[in-house]
């Protein structure tokens, strides 16, 4: 059977995040949801092996019966399985087709693989062994008013419960956040690669190694960033300057088609705070947060009140727009199913209506019937202050960063009539301060290549896909992303033939093509640091445990004194970065 192939997140995949050492991720990253109507014509059940085969390779995924998805199309999580069939070619924006792939399925006798053993057949090395939690430590009670270090949201009231310097339990977050607080799946030490496995080494060892790596490096690019402190991604571009390499952070792969339409057309935004105290009609498009930001709706945006919003949700119209009845879509007032591809239309049909050529509008637009457009315009042009919220089904879709252009004008039209904004629904709880402290320090938001001694930036040639599709970079520094598990395979496979240095809190799948793993302090769990929410807002997140383990400013410290050539500068001795505020310490117990 012919069909589309479109990934994307679950709840479950999220949960899972900080746990991939374990075969529950693999599992989850290896189902694929399907309409019963395709089960019944492959002569399939739930739960039966599927192989999906595309231009890029076949992988096998575990049928999951759904009628969110329309027949003919099959939605896989995010993750190493998706990546295995995924070609790399980001048609010159930075951000491959994640949401569009073309492929057959087939029933099979076969069972899926693990995300190892996909990493382990690209090259890459057998998952390290968890290390034990150390504990030790006197430190029991609870941290008030913690920051959640994981989306976009970035929620400030989590109460962290500790034990022995352990975390017990993140009351207020959601089961995303929770996972992070609780994760074990950390080592405590450096790992080089030894053969077939891993040999343990010191801190100054893996420092220093990993600052020669990337000072011999004629290529090398510097990739992830979203996962670590403002103040950790300004030491990234100071090395990177210093070696003349190519910074580049997750967005060119997330919301960096987002960037390049704001850089085309400007950005009607505002803060969130606005949002939950004026907003009475709220949309997403393309974005599913009840799986991917799952407090947004409850804090910011819907079942919250705010100053001119007294009941809640009876006060506001949630409308959803996506190519799948996803779990937002089924608590909306309004939800429009969209075929995939079809954005551009649809917001063009709607900026058409909005300035009053409704005559000029077929009967039916990607799908939507034109009654529900013009209501939809209306809807919009008498809301009082209307909140537009765009996920990656526009920025990883046929048009890309034209859907996202093309939704600016449409914001920008409606702005004739009432107030509207646009908010792209950032992944990552620091993706956005990559954008602020890049365009800060070197002009541009993503993709910086300083092999000409000035910044330079051009999507689609010095992004991270892109870069290592073509085999361009030869040594590659991983901090805060984990592209083991998120690029398409001929990155990874590129990722495991060249020299990879990975710092990081956590096993992650990135672990497997690595040389060296340089474990850190977790921040906004062991260590303090900038993030910025995805309204622009900066916030400083909290330490609330004690970790023996540097933090990543160390360790950046530590590298950028080495390839400076101050080599004896032990990282233990690393000077502290210009660009940190004075540190609070560990926060007090409630
Ligand atoms: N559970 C979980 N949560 C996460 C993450 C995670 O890995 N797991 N990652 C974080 C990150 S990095 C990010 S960027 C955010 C992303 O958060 P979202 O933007 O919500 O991400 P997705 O679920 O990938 O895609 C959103 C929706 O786009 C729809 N879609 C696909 N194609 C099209 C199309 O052509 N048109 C339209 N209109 N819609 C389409 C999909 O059906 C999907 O429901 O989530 C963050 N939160
Ligand atoms: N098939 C498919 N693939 C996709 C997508 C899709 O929709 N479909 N979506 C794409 C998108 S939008 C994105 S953004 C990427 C996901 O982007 P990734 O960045 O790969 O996502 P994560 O797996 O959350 O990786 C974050 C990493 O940061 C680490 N980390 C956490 N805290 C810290 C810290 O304090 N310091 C340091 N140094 N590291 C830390 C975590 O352990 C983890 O390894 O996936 C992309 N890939
Ligand atoms: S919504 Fe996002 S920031 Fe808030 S608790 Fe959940 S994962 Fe954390
Ligand atoms: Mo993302």
């Amino acid at each position: 059977m012919q069909a589309l192939i479109t990934s994307g997140r679950t709840i479950r995949q999220g949960e899972q995040l900080y746990y991939k050492d374990l075969p529950e991720y693999s599992r989850e990253t290896g189902r694929c949801f399907i309409n019963p109507v395709d089960l019944l014509e492959l002569c399939a059940e739930e739960g039966a092996n599927l192989r999906i085969a595309t231009e890029t390779g076949a992988e096998v995924f575990v049928a999951t019966s759904s009628d969110d998805v329309v027949p003919g199309t099959a939605f896989i999580p995010c993750g190493p399985h998706a990546n295995a069939i995924l070609h790399a070619d980001t048609h010159g924006t930075g951000a491959p087709d994640y949401k569009w792939m073309v492929g057959t399925v087939t029933r099979t006798e076969a069972p899926p693989r693990s995300g190892w053993e996909i990493l382990i057949e690209a090259g890459g090395t057998a998952c390290p062994e968890a290390s034990p939690h150390p504990g030790g430590q006197d430190r029991t009670g609870t941290v008030r008013d913690v920051l959640c270090p994981l989306c976009g949201c970035l929620c400030d009231d989590v109460a962290v419960r500790i034990v022995d310097n352990a975390v017990v339990s993140a009351d207020n977050a959601c089961s995303l956040g929770s996972g992070k607080f609780l994760s074990q799946s950390r080592i405590y030490e450096p790992i080089v690669r030894d053969g077939e496995g891993w040999r343990r080494t010191g801190f100054d060892d893996a420092v220093r190694r990993a600052a020669e790596i990337l000072r011999s490096a004629e290529r090398p690019l510097l990739f992830g960033w979203s996962g670590t402190s403002a103040e950790a991604q300004c030491l990234g571009i100071h090395i990177a300057e210093e070696i003349r390499g190519v910074i580049d952070n997750c967005s060119s792969i997330c919301h960096g088609p987002s960037i390049i339409g704001i850089q085309e057309s400007g950005h009607p935004g505002s803060t969130l705070g606005q949002m939950k105290n004026r907003a009475d009609v709220v949309i997403y498009w393309g974005s599913n947060p009840i799986e991917s930001h799952p407090r947004h709706m409850s804090r910011y945006t819907t079942f919250c009140n705010g100053k001119y919003r007294t009941n809640g949700h009876q006060d506001r119209t949630l409308v959803v727009v996506d190519i799948r009845k996803t779990d937002t879509a089924k608590i909306a007032d309004e939800f429009i199913r969209i075929k995939p591809g079809g954005d551009y239309a649809v917001f063009s049909a709607l900026r058409a209506i909005v300035r009053g050529q409704a005559d000029i509008i077929p009967p039916s637009v990607a799908g939507i019937p034109k009654e529900k457009l013009l209501w939809l315009a209306d809807l919009c042009k008498k809301a009082k202050f209307g909140a537009l919220f765009t996920g990656i089904g526009l920025t990883q879709s046929p048009g890309k960063y034209k859907n996202v252009r093309c939704a600016i004008q449409l914001v920008d039209e409606l702005n004739r009539h009432t107030k509207f904004t646009l908010t792209p629904m950032r992944g990552h709880w620091n993706v956005n301060g990559t954008n602020q402290t890049f365009s800060y320090l070197t002009g541009f938001p993503y993709g910086v290549d300083f092999s000409r001694g000035i910044p330079y930036y051009n999507p689609g040639e010095t992004t991270a896909v892109d870069m290592l599709s073509k085999k361009e970079a030869d040594a590659c520094l991983i901090i805060g992303a984990d592209p083991g598990a998120h690029l398409p395979r001929r990155c990874v496979e590129h990722l495991a033939a060249i020299p990879t240095i990975v710092i990081d809190p956590y096993i992650s799948l990135s672990t497997a093509l690595a040389e060296i793993h340089i474990p850190v302090a977790c921040v906004g769990i062991e260590t303090e640091g900038i993030g910025y929410r995805m309204d622009s807002v900066p916030l400083r997140m909290k330490k609330v445990i004690d970790a023996d383990l540097p933090t990543d400013e160390q360790v950046l410290s530590g590298m950028l004194s080495y390839i400076r050539g101050a080599g004896a500068e032990a990282i233990s001795r690393a000077a502290a970065p210009r660009c940190a505020p004075p540190s609070t310490g560990t926060a007090r117990l409630a």
